[in-house]
């Protein structure tokens, strides 16, 4: 019989006794979320086609315009993940509390919480750039039975137990790890599979293509000005190449793949940053790390930030290990040379 690549679902199978916790609870997580890619990859690839591109006119908590499709995606993934019992409660960018989910005979039973941003650089459909999926996921803190609490959400990222993103490109792709790496899943929509076709996806150490607004420039902290000098400047391996599609998910995976830096600092327009810990930084941090490379606030890991609201923002540095670094020294000497 030809060899053929394996199946998303004969890799979950395969890999799912290492996973920490109940084998089977995993796969159905990471069923629900593969349902849910589908069925979004589908509209988000008629969207040209039928009336569902465009705001929806209403707000989301970040005072964003809505588009129709994120707010057609976060229905999708909610509902996916509430049908599959296996979730007792799930944030999104998209709502302004959590959801609390009871099992079908009212029970708080289940053990994990989800966290997404259900369709991430949506203000890209409009003009058929690539969009996608964040989601992270945790094991509930507080007792099973009971409902869940904020204090399941708010988690430090090293809690996470898996991680993920869908990206809605030239191909649809699940990328995602459970701690043992990261590997990434081909959509064959002929027949709705996804395929397993980049197996431990890995940064390397080093690159020479960084992703930052540089329209904000003005506004950037002093370190970041400096890095930004140094990635542009006529010496060594530099001057870097500037790539910058304006999608999380587009942008760090593209990163990965061929190596790089994505930064997202605080500015005076936003002195937080603009990325959420929870549902967009976490869950992309625990891949970058589990693929080699780097993630963090320009001074510390993100992953180990104890958060404290459900859509805080921070400043975000991701990529190749050697490259986040540079940056690092670059914040903590601008720092420095202030006092
Ligand atoms: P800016 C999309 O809105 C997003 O959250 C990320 O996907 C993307 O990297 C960033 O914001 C783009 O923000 O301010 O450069 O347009």
């Amino acid at each position: 019989m030809e060899e053929r690549n394996k199946t998303l679902g004969e890799f979950i199978i395969e890999n799912q006794n290492a996973f920490q916790y109940s084998s089977g609870e995993l796969s159905r997580i990471i069923n629900s979320i593969r349902l849910a890619a589908k069925v979004v990859n589908y509209k988000v690839n008629k969207a040209g086609l039928v009336d569902i591109v465009g705001a929806a006119g209403e707000q989301n908590i970040q005072g964003e315009d809505q588009q129709k499709l994120d707010v057609y995606a976060n229905e999708v993934f909610i509902q996916t993940l509430i049908n599959r019992e296996i979730v007792c409660g799930i944030a999104s960018e998209e709502n302004d509390e959590f959801i609390t989910v009871e099992g079908s005979d009212n029970s708080h039973n289940n053990k994990y919480v989800v966290l997404m941003d259900p369709l991430d650089g949506s203000s890209n459909i409009d003009v058929n750039v690539s969009v996608g999926t964040i989601f992270s996921v945790y094991r509930r803190i507080t007792p099973i039975g009971t409902p869940v609490t904020i204090e399941d959400f708010l988690q430090p990222g090293t809690n996470q137990v898996a991680a993920g993103y869908v990206i809605y490109g030239t191909s649809t792709m699940i990328v995602y790890t459970t701690g043992h790496g990261v590997n990434g899943f081909t959509l064959n929509p002929a027949i709705g599979t996804f395929y397993l076709s980049h197996p431990s996806m890995q940064f390397s150490e080093d690159g020479n293509i960084y992703s930052i607004n540089e329209g904000n420039y003005v506004h950037f902290p002093q370190g970041v000005k400096n890095y930004l000098k140094y990635c542009q400047s006529e010496e060594g391996d530099r001057p870097y190449t500037s790539r910058y599609i304006g999608s999380l998910v587009s942008d760090i995976h593209r990163n990965m793949i061929k190596g790089g830096i994505y930064i997202y600092p605080t500015s005076s327009k936003a002195p937080k940053g603009k990325l959420r810990l929870l549902y967009e930084c976490n869950p992309m941090a625990f891949i970058v790390e589990q693929a080699g490379g780097k993630a963090s606030d320009g001074f510390g890991r993100i992953m180990e930030i104890q958060p404290t609201e459900l859509h805080e923002r921070v400043p975000f540095f991701c990529g190749s290990y050697n490259m986040v670094e540079k940056a690092e020294e670059f914040m903590h000497d601008a720092k420095l040379s202030k006092y």
